[in-house]
């Protein structure tokens, strides 16, 4: 992306690219398969998800995410577990400011 992109734009870049750096490891370059994803939560994901170790948990967690039930992360799947955790982040935010 060109230099001197806002703060926000850059954070989107991240969360994208996060995806197909993950994703593109094996396989289909558009999705992530469960070894892929567990890699993921595991290195990126470990201080906002509990149990990232734990491959029951994140067979669990794929299994919430993975709408269309083909066993594999999409980036729209991606995006919902994105999404939950900025929900969680917001919360915790909307509380700090009314202390
Ligand atoms: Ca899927």
């Amino acid at each position: 992306m060109a230099s001197g992109c806002s703060e926000l734009e850059a954070a989107i870049e991240v969360l994208v690219r996060n995806f197909y750096v993950y994703a593109a490891r094996k396989g289909k370059y558009d999705k992530m398969n469960k070894k892929e994803f567990r890699k993921m939560v595991t290195q990126e994901l470990q201080h906002v998800l509990t149990n990232t170790q734990n491959k029951e948990a994140a067979n669990k967690l794929i299994q919430s995410l993975d709408a269309d039930e083909d066993g594999k992360i999409s980036f729209d799947e991606y995006w919902t577990l994105i999404g939950e955790i900025a929900k969680k982040l917001s919360t915790q935010m909307a509380l700090q400011c009314q202390e």
